[in-house]
């Protein structure tokens, strides 16, 4: 049988709740939007296959509650995600400062080598901003990572935000497997050559 996918990715989406996490997933995974806030409970997770080099790229996509009230699962998901979009709304101020509580909560339980990304959702409402999209930007450039404003109610970036966490997971990825030896250790992660009778060999990457 053919092989559905080349890589795995698990993604996480963190931030305030309110900020529009389900519907930039639901804007990734189902091409829509929807209005109605209805809070999410706990963690859920959508799949969408994606293709960047030529490999399908399966990318298991992990929403969290952000009320607090959840934070003891949500948190326990930290550990095995390989990419998280730190989510605030740009109508918010609030939620823009709790990024870096957010970032907190990464560094101490999230792989340290993990992939990062900030969004400012909801670009849609210039009328409403609270946050300049420059306060955006030096924000991201103090931690050394990506920054976007999105829409999910318009579509404005949601695609270019995941293809480019995923492409940057993906090179960080193949820069390890070219570099290590089937028994080298990098970083917390160790690259293991995966057989199977019935499989083409191919190699893996687990975190430890
Ligand atoms: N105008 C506009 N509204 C949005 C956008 N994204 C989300 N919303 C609205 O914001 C509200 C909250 O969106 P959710 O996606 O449920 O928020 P969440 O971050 O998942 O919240 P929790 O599940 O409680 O953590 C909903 O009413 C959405 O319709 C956007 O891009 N533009
Ligand atoms: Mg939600």
């Amino acid at each position: 049988m053919a092989k559905t996918y080349d890589y795995l990715f698990k993604l996480l989406l963190i931030g305030d709740s309110g900020v529009g996490k389900t519907c930039v997933l639901f804007r990734f995974s189902e091409d829509a939007f929807n209005s109605t806030f209805i809070s999410t409970i706990g963690i859920d997770f959508k799949i969408r296959t994606i293709e960047l080099d030529g490999k399908k790229i399966k990318l298991q996509i992990w929403d969290t509650a952000g009320q607090e009230r959840f934070r003891t699962i949500t948190t326990a998901y930290y550990r095995g995600a390989m990419g998280i979009m730190l989510v605030y709304d740009i109508t918010n101020q609030k939620s823009f400062e709790n990024i870096r509580n957010w970032i907190r909560n990464i560094e101490e339980h999230a792989s340290q080598d993990v992939e990062k990304m900030v969004l400012g959702n909801k670009c849609d409402m210039n009328d409403r901003r609270q946050v300049s999209e420059d306060k955006g930007k030096q924000l991201a450039i103090e931690y050394g990572i990506k920054f976007m404003e999105t829409s999910a109610k318009n579509s404005i970036n949601v695609e270019n935000a995941f293809f480019t966490l995923a492409r940057d997971i993906k090179a960080k990825m193949d820069r390890k497997l070219e570099s290590s030896s089937p028994s080298g250790k990098s970083g917390g992660q160790k690259l293991v050559k995966e057989e199977k009778p019935s499989d083409k060999r191919r190699w893996r990457c687990v975190i430890l």
